[in-house]
């Protein structure tokens, strides 16, 4: 706590905290490093479900989204990460994988996959697949044979006889929970035997410990970078390894949190034994080599590994590497997400606060390593609905000044807010696994709503009017193609921040930042030679007015760049850096002469 205080203070004070990736600034006249694609680039999240819907199913699908790679490009995106496309019964909408190595038929066929990847490479874009280690469906056919114990198969699975309870009844072997509410272990009735599922019923954990289970997805990252992908998003890593037993077969209980008195809520527990283990980050380790190895063999770009934890930044540092083994180049960071309020409604979060969160991954990133910025996912609230829609501008704003590499849910672009989801619509298992009463805490649905392409019938995704979520009625007025013809929107002002991140500065400048007071939030990014460039925020309802020379230590006159909707500044205007005077909500982005 203590720290935290001190912290706001001295960004209170104005005090100038610096970042300059060594590797990255030319100030100690060192040759300019080798420079890889990644290092700067920008991902775009597709769930794919929501997209575009080529056949008029109300589903998105494959086909859909190679029909629109080209508004991808258009966006400057590098490269588009796929959330899964799997076979899959769909029980948690793609992450129950039935077939590792085919296309659900609903999103269509390994042909049109292959004609996708085809698509976006001729397009210059790369295609990034969603790798889901932990778990596969229950109707895997890897399940079905360890449930009949067929030989190779015993175990592929977490499987427990589990134990009699005083009364005689069976009882599961301990008290873990699955994410998704209740226990943890299912009974299986052919195999007489409990199995792990960390996730869903119909997510079965894999066997970890056994190496036939750590090559089989080896061997389904190798079929997939066969096929032309460019690399993995790894979900939900920290589960993956589970506590070894005591020498009775027994796991142990975990410790009550305190953080809620609902047992069958995840958060009852301290998950201490069933995630963060070191021996997942090995496994991680482990994927790297086999990309690099790959890459060294088939040649052509780098692959990437882009890891998804949310555990505490020490262990998510962790799968950056060490200095011997080189791990993911993007563990994600979600500051932006867990940081701020602790319930995650960040729209009244002060500049101080935004600072925090900035430095709270660079103060902690490895010397060498490149940041990353993730604003959002398909199962967060929306950004407009986590920051408050005044500040839509402000977050495409700081993902695209920041250094590293931008991380863009599909819509965020556009501005999409979430939506309400009535129970009877509900489909995210967190939410339809509890009741119609408290699913609104759980649900991840608002956030998964079809893609709003148009002002037209069902916003130009489908032909349907029915679709497998509801549309946002608010299609009408955000969309791309009305955001496009506007003089000024959500989607004109993203384009302005791609074609500003081509400059040198933002890709390989130096950053620093500072809260000044608790209204303005101000950025420099700056490289010998070169423009230099400040984004100056106000983040809070009131007027305000800054003077940022000796917190950013520059001086003199800067012109607007590009300014966010709530902005009436012009191109060109000029803007003096000791008094920034910013309107409530007003965020710009100015250039030294
Ligand atoms: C439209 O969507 C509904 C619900 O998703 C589905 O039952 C129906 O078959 C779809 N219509 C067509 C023409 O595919
Ligand atoms: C780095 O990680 C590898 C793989 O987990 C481990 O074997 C090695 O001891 C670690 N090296 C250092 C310097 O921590
Ligand atoms: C967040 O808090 C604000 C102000 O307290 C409130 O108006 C808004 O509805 C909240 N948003 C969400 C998504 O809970
Ligand atoms: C953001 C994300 O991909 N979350 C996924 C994490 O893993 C679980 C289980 O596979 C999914 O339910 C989430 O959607
Ligand atoms: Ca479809
Ligand atoms: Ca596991």
């Amino acid at each position: 706590m203590l720290k935290i205080i001190s912290l706001l203070l001295l960004f209170a004070l104005g005090q100038e905290r610096t970042f300059a990736c060594d590797d990255l600034v030319g100030q100690s006249g060192r040759a300019a490093p080798v420079r890889e694609w990644w290092q700067s680039a920008q991902f775009y999240q597709i769930y794919p479900r929501s997209f575009m819907d080529s056949n008029g199913d109300g589903i998105g699908d494959l086909a859909g989204i190679t029909s629109r790679l080209s508004y991808l490009k258009e966006l400057g995106v590098t490269a588009v990460w796929l959330s899964p496309i799997y076979t899959s019964p769909m029980a948690d909408f793609g992450y129950d994988i039935a077939d590792f190595f085919d296309i659900q038929p609903e999103y269509g066929t390994l042909d049109d996959f292959d004609k996708l990847v085809q698509e976006a490479n001729r397009l210059g874009l790369k295609v990034i697949l969603d790798f889901v280690p932990n778990h596969s469906s229950d109707e895997n056919d890897w399940f079905k044979k360890s449930v009949r114990r067929e030989r190779g198969y015993e175990d592929y699975y977490m499987w427990h006889d589990g134990y009699k309870n005083e009364q005689g009844e069976r009882v599961p072997p301990n008290n873990w929970l699955q994410a998704f509410r209740g226990s943890a272990w299912e009974w299986n009735e052919e195999r007489q035997q409990y199995y792990l599922h960390q996730f869903a019923v119909k997510q079965p954990d894999l066997n970890y410990r056994n190496p036939a289970v750590v090559a089989q997805m080896k061997r389904v990252l190798t079929y997939w970078l066969d096929r032309g992908v460019s690399g993995f998003r790894v979900d939900a890593v920290p589960w993956c390894f589970e506590v070894l037993p005591d020498e009775t077969g027994r796991y142990p209980d975990e410790p009550k949190s305190g953080y809620t008195d609902d047992p069958d809520d995840s958060s009852y527990l301290l998950h201490i034994y069933t995630q963060d283990l070191p021996e997942t980050v090995d496994m991680v380790y482990q994927w790297r080599k086999l990309l690099d190895d790959y890459q060294r063999i088939h040649g052509g770009d780098r692959r990437v590994l882009l890891t998804e934890a949310w555990s505490p930044l020490d262990y998510v540092m962790k799968f950056y590497g060490n200095r011997t083994t080189k791990g993911a180049q993007m563990p994600f960071n979600f500051q932006f997400i867990v940081g701020g309020n602790g319930d995650k409604n960040n729209t009244n979060l002060p500049a101080t606060g935004f600072a925090k969160i900035i430095s709270s991954w660079l103060d902690k990133m490895p010397s060498g390593q490149v940041a990353n910025w993730v604003m959002g996912n398909h199962d967060q609230r929306r950004v407009g609905s986590r920051y408050g829609e005044e500040r839509i501008d402000t977050m495409n704003m700081l993902q695209m000044f920041l250094p590293g590499v931008s991380i863009t849910y599909m819509g965020e672009e556009i501005g999409m807010t979430d939506l309400d989801i009535s129970w009877e619509d509900s489909r995210d298992p967190a939410a339809c696994n509890s009741n119609a009463n408290i699913y609104e805490q759980f649900t991840r649905d608002p956030a998964r709503t079809p893609f709003q392409w148009s002002s037209s019938a069902n916003a130009g995704f489908s032909t349907n009017a029915t679709t497998w979520l509801p549309i946002n009625p608010n299609y009408v007025t955000v969309n791309v193609e009305t955001e496009k013809a506007a003089t000024k929107s959500h989607l004109t002002i993203y384009n302005q921040l791609v074609e500003l991140r081509k400059s040198r500065t933002l890709q390989e400048g130096g950053t620093s930042y500072a809260a000044v007071g608790e209204n303005v939030l101000a950025i420099k990014r700056s490289l010998q030679n070169e423009k230099t460039y400040l984004l100056l925020a106000n983040v809070l309802d009131t007027d305000a007015t800054a003077d940022v020379t000796s917190v950013l230590r520059v001086s003199g006159n800067f012109k607007t760049k590009i300014s966010n909707m709530i902005s009436t500044r012009k191109e060109g205007d000029t803007v003096s850096a000791d008094s920034v005077s910013l309107r409530p909500y007003e965020a710009i982005i100015v250039e030294s002469d």
